[in-house]
């Protein structure tokens, strides 16, 4: 229960009777539920899990030290089952989760509850979340273990006259062989001048000898993801192509030389911009440098030059420079790492030469 504990440390601080968590993640951390659409109510006693008759059972078995209550037809609406949780634990300020509940959501239990003041909050589980404990770390190295034998996997299967939509697929069948939960999130997949979409979506173009195949992919497991970019080439890399693979390549790993626990934010991604700014390509990298992963695939700290956090022992983050040339082809390099206190341990092992397949 220590989660639990720590957030009812931060509601106390808050000065909050209770709080409503709506997101999923969330809800994951501090009760263990793996299912959906579900409410959690803590206060400074109880645990309350508000829930339909889907996942009623589900959530006895998931959720232990948790009151389940039922809500939805023949059961009572949200506001009338909030209401009655919070009259029963005496919650008078109530917060809730501001970046999850909707305009219509708010109109709704604005209008319905009664002698409840609802208190707009946000970060409070995510500060909790900010650092992973061990295990957490142990999920993700699985995930980004599963990954990396993926990757491997899809080697052989990238060829001239395959589709990106083809290794989508195959992509996905082999992180899924690899017992991951699922997918960490939707797969990239750019070759040839589409590569310089940072977040390309896979089409039916066929790979062609001479393009630069950017795979941007990751596990799930227990509920924890991974994340990892790499782009090869097909057939031959030209000149540019080689030069511009080596100052990504270059950044990526300046950026990952300058993390570890104390260090602003900022800092790797000024290294990695800085590298490329200097070799004349800073317009083309326009993006931040990376974000947190765990529970989430983007999550704090989110690593720009705006980035106001300070990286912690025990964030597990993504440092991932690239290059976009428009009309021509872009190169990223995507690592997940975990921050110590005296620097970083890469968790996704594949390597990071330029691999060429034919
Ligand atoms: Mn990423």
């Amino acid at each position: 229960m220590k989660r639990v504990e720590q957030l009812r440390a931060r509601l106390k601080k808050e000065n909050l009777d209770g709080i409503l968590l709506l997101k999923d993640s969330n809800i994951r951390y501090v009760s263990g539920f793996t299912g959906s659409d579900s409410y959690v109510i803590m206060a400074p006693q109880e645990n309350i899990f508000i829930t339909d008759s889907r996942y009623t059972e589900q959530a006895a078995a998931e959720c232990p030290g948790f009151e389940i209550v039922r809500w939805r037809a023949p059961a009572p609406g949200l506001p009338e089952t909030i209401q009655a949780v919070c009259s029963r634990l005496g919650i008078q300020k109530l917060g809730f989760e501001k970046d999850r509940v909707t305009y219509e959501l708010y109109e709704k239990l604005s209008k319905g509850l009664n002698g409840i003041q609802l208190i707009p909050v946000s970060g409070l589980v995510e500060g909790i979340r900010y650092v992973k404990d061990v295990h957490e770390v142990a999920c993700i190295r699985k995930a980004a273990a599963m990954a990396d034998e993926a990757f491997t996997e899809i080697l052989g299967f990238i060829r001239p006259g395959v589709s990106e939509k083809a290794v989508e697929r195959e992509l996905q069948y082999a992180i899924k062989k690899q017992g991951a939960d699922d997918i960490g999130f939707p797969i990239i997949v750019a070759s040839g001048k589409r590569s310089s979409l940072p977040h390309a979506t896979p089409t039916d173009k066929q790979i062609e000898s001479g393009d630069f195949v950017t795979l941007d992919f990751g596990a799930m497991y227990r509920g924890y993801r991974s994340d990892m970019t790499r782009t090869i080439i097909v057939g031959q890399a030209t000149d540019k192509q080689e030069n511009i693979y080596g100052i990504v390549k270059a950044a990526q790993e300046a950026a990952e030389a300058a993390i570890k626990a104390g260090v602003s934010g900022k800092t790797p991604d000024d290294c990695a911009r800085g590298y490329i700014t200097e070799a004349g390509y800073g317009a083309h990298f326009g993006h931040g440098l990376g974000h947190g992963v765990g529970l989430d695939i983007h999550e704090e700290p989110f690593m720009s030059p705006s980035c106001e956090r300070i990286l912690e022992a025990g964030n597990v983050i993504t440092v991932e420079p690239g290059i976009y040339l428009p009309d021509w082809g872009g190169v990223r390099i995507e690592d997940t790492v975990l921050v110590t206190a005296e620097g970083i341990e890469i968790l996704t092992k594949a390597s990071k030469e330029l691999i060429i397949v034919s």
